[in-house]
């Protein structure tokens, strides 16, 4: 039985990489006049590391106009990410981020059958207020029964803190949660704290796969191609769907994903 279904944000909820966080960073640039720009191509291989300013500070390695000294770099990473993020809420506000399709129906399977919901991310807290805000209304914060950010775990994914903190706010254990996450490294967080994982496929991770993989697909929404497949007939993956998938966790089915 899934006693709490565990959110992942940036690549899951929303395709907020491609479509908020880069197009966001590259506005912050501009308004401190860097000389620098981020492709879509680069933010791809950026997006290796998790944490905005950890990103910024890492990119800065091979940026020849840089500032030359750490403190330097590390002021201008805080601004730039400061600045950042306020762009992101206001592209968020301006509707530029849709739920991806079945997240908002599942949600609601959760309600409807009393299963707890959490947020577990490596973004900024103000980054999931603005999307939540925007999708949920001013009382989204009551449909959570747990929200972890990027302050509360410092340590980033794939680290698992983001998730024991989560189970320790849920009062859970892993075996009671499934995790919903699209990439490598929040994958590997998930499973290292004992957790199972559904994968969906993103715009930046097309091909996250691997032991403790309960099932992949593109979109919750998108019943076709998952590996296991769902169940026939089914209008989208519904919280019956991944129920039969984690009740598989210690005996999964065959799949490319499971070692
Ligand atoms: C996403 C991240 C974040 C975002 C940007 O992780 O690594 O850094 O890219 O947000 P997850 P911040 O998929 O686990 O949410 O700039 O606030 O870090
Ligand atoms: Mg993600």
């Amino acid at each position: 039985m899934i006693r709490a279904l565990l959110f992942d944000v940036d690549g899951t909820l929303a395709e907020t990489e491609r479509d908020g966080h880069l197009v966001a960073f590259n506005r912050a640039f501009a308004d401190l006049g860097v000389p620098w720009r981020w492709s879509a191509a680069r933010y791809g291989e950026l997006l290796k590391v998790t944490g905005g300013r950890e990103r910024l500070l890492f990119d800065m390695q091979a940026q020849r106009e840089a500032p030359a000294g750490a403190a330097a770099r590390a002021a201008l990473a805080a601004r730039l990410h400061g600045l950042k993020n306020e762009h992101y809420a206001r592209i968020v506000e301006a509707g530029g981020l849709a739920l991806r399709p079945g997240v908002g129906e599942l949600i609601e399977d959760c309600a409807a059958n009393h299963v707890a919901v959490a947020v577990v991310t490596t973004t900024s807290r103000s980054n999931v207020e603005a999307l939540l805000g925007r999708h949920f209304g001013p009382q989204w914060r009551a449909r959570f029964a747990a929200l972890v950010c990027a302050a509360d775990a410092p340590r980033k994914k794939p680290d698992p803190e983001a998730y024991h903190v989560a189970l320790r706010q849920l009062r859970l254990g892993a075996p009671d949660c499934l995790a919903i996450e699209d990439s490598p490294a929040g994958l590997a967080a998930a499973r290292a704290a004992g957790i199972g994982v559904i994968v969906t496929r993103s715009h930046y991770f097309p091909d996250t796969c691997g032991p403790g993989t309960l099932a992949v697909g593109d979109a919750l929404g998108e019943p076709a191609a998952w590996d296991p497949p769902a169940a026939p007939g089914a209008a989208r993956i519904d919280l019956a769907q991944l129920a039969r998938w984690h009740s598989a966790i210690n005996a999964p089915v065959a799949s490319a994903c499971h070692g």
